[in-house]
């Protein structure tokens, strides 16, 4: 019968926002349309309709339906969806939904840092140790790290920065895009008039009420140490960036970080690795003007300087077989990096050198400069073009035409390829690689960004529906977000927040996204509990999986990128 035909109703279970769309996908073997019913939290039917047929899309595996109640707009909590007697989760609709994921998404950099204590008054006990990698012992670093065996015959002092995800690894490429995506966040916000609710004091960071807006404090951390990273005047390779640091072996888990005893490796300069550096500094120099001009200085000298050291030296490529204690971050494709650099350079200076590097880059004109997964730590031409097409400069105006209709071009097929699944999502089915998560986060950073281009709404619908996505309208149910929803994350790959190994150990932070569906199935967890999973429900939320549920800096980013955007509609 038609009541045994419905198996689930899935919504984002934090809630919807009063103005924005509000969908929910239903599981249901029923061929035609069937009846979805909004209740109150007392139970009274305030909106009804009929589901709309999406047919077994490849991504989820599942027969779905979908229930649009956007037109209902009153604020509430407790709000459920019924079809078929089938219920869906209790779910809120307000404006402010999203102003608590603003901070907490923001602060999981603050617990990632290494080299300075991470303090209970600011985090809670659970969540305070002492600083890591800062030269006491047992740690082997950071002060002073030796190159990898031949490498160089110097130390440096690399400490600072953030860990990049559950391993004690500091990775200057993946740390690059972490850094521009806080930092494009505010500049963005700036644009948008509303930059004070990233503000001075608005965090939960060691430096509040030092006058600087306290997002731009947490990029300095990383700022400072991909600074440290580049090798010093009179050096070979001077200007270069050391493309990582990290344990000569893998660290165990679980293991503080300041109780790792390995000995600490600077592994050998890249030029993909200097080209993030002359990037994000570069970056840097721009938007930290305002509040610290010493320092802009600073970031625009070591930008130069890294820009420099890259065009001396452009093919020292990170091979992706140095993974031994840590992640590779192999790039062997650098011309999207010189790319973004010279568009971040050129933003900050107008200079014309900058410029003819911009726009004699193969990928100035390159129409796949946005890749289905947007950006990536990777894949990186398309920061270029989002500085472009949103930061003044005296780019010739057809270029300028040019560029911004690539933003809105690509945000155009990331919705087409949203409208035709049963759940909204804006990758394709073959797009549930490793971090899939920061696909579908990144796609909606583009989406953003041509809203702000065009004012369309459709756009900004599109960035809401990633976020209905990341928090349970998925295949599985699953809110990704720790703290998030009725069903969250809450065993992500890490080895301090890793209760599941030792229950003295925390879980993560509230607002944690775990990277998500991985259909390579690339670790011995998932391997052993997910074969034959449609590419959508290759996830599992236990702490061994690190190739669907680890957190990593470059996916909590833009999910706090996304979340600042989202909170804005209380403003309205
Ligand atoms: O995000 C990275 C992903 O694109 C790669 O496929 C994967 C394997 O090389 O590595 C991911 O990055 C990890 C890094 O190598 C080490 N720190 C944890 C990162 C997130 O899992």
């Amino acid at each position: 019968t038609a009541a045994t035909a419905t198996t689930a109703v899935r919504i984002n279970q934090v809630g919807y926002l009063p103005d924005g769309p509000k969908r929910a996908t239903v599981v249901t073997s029923a061929t035609g349309p069937l009846t979805w019913r909004l209740r109150t939290a007392s139970g009274r039917v305030v909106a009804s309709g009929p589901t709309v047929g999406r047919g077994t899309d490849a991504a989820s595996g599942q027969p779905t339906q979908v229930a649009d109640f956007s037109s209902y707009g009153r604020t509430g909590s407790g709000y459920v969806l019924t079809v078929e007697g089938t219920v869906s989760d209790p779910f809120d609709i307000r404006a402010d939904l999203y102003d608590g994921l603003r901070s907490d998404a923001l602060a999981f950099f603050y617990h990632q840092r290494s080299g300075i204590p991470i303090e209970a008054s600011l985090v809670g006990s659970a969540y305070a140790r002492p600083a890591g990698h800062l030269g006491v012992a047992p740690n082997q670093g950071d002060t002073n790290v030796p190159c990898q065996s031949g490498v160089c015959d110097y130390t440096q002092d690399v400490r600072g920065g953030w860990y990049d995800a559950g391993d004690q690894g500091k990775y200057v490429v993946n740390g690059g895009i972490s850094t521009w995506l806080l930092i494009n966040s505010f500049e963005r916000a700036k644009r948008a008039g509303t930059a004070s609710a990233l503000g001075d004091s608005t965090l939960r960071v060691p430096e509040r009420g030092n006058g600087v807006p306290d997002v731009l404090d947490e990029a300095r951390w990383e700022l400072d140490f991909l600074m440290r990273m580049q090798v010093p005047d009179g050096r070979p390779y001077a200007g270069m960036a050391f493309h990582k640091v990290h344990d000569a072996a893998w660290t165990g888990l679980p293991t503080r970080p300041e109780q790792d005893a390995q000995p600490r490796e600077l592994h050998p300069p890249s030029t993909a690795a200097t080209l993030n550096l002359a990037a994000t500094a570069a970056q840097c120099a721009r938007v930290f003007r305002p509040y610290d001009t010493a320092f802009a200085n600073r970031c625009l000298t070591a930008a130069r300087k890294a820009w420099t050291a890259a065009r001396a030296n452009p093919a020292m490529y990170a091979p992706d077989s140095d993974s031994t204690g840590g992640g590779a971050y192999g790039d062997t494709r650098v011309t999207d990096e010189f790319y973004w650099a010279a568009a971040e350079l050129y933003a900050t200076t107008g200079e014309r050198a900058y410029r003819d590097a911009v726009t004699s880059s193969p990928w100035h004109t390159d129409a796949n400069a946005f890749t289905s997964g947007g950006f990536s730590w990777a894949d990186t031409a398309a920061l270029g073009r989002l500085t472009l097409a949103t930061v003044r400069t005296g780019l010739p105006p057809a270029d300028l035409r040019r560029v911004r209709a690539s933003v809105t071009a690509a945000a155009d097929g990331y919705l087409s390829t949203m409208a035709g699944q049963g759940y909204a999502v804006s990758i394709p089915a073959t797009g549930y690689v490793w971090g899939s998560n920061s696909a579908v986060t990144d796609n909606a950073i583009v989406m953003a960004t041509a809203q702000e281009l065009t004012g369309d709404p459709r756009y900004r619908a599109g960035v809401l529906e990633s976020m209905d996505y990341l928090l349970g309208r998925n295949a599985l149910g699953q809110s990704y977000v720790t703290g998030y929803g009725e069903r969250y994350s809450d065993n992500q790959h890490h080895r301090f927040w890793a209760h599941q190994y030792d229950s003295s150990l925390p879980h993560p932070p509230a607002g944690s996204l775990a990277g998500g569906p991985n259909s390579g199935l690339q670790d011995p967890v998932a391997q052993e509990h997910l074969p034959g999973c449609a590419p959508q429900a290759c996830y599992i939320d236990d702490i061994g999986s690190y190739s669907t549920n680890e957190v990593a800096v470059n996916w909590n980013a833009p999910l706090a990128w996304l979340a600042a955007y989202a909170a804005e509609d209380d403003c309205a």
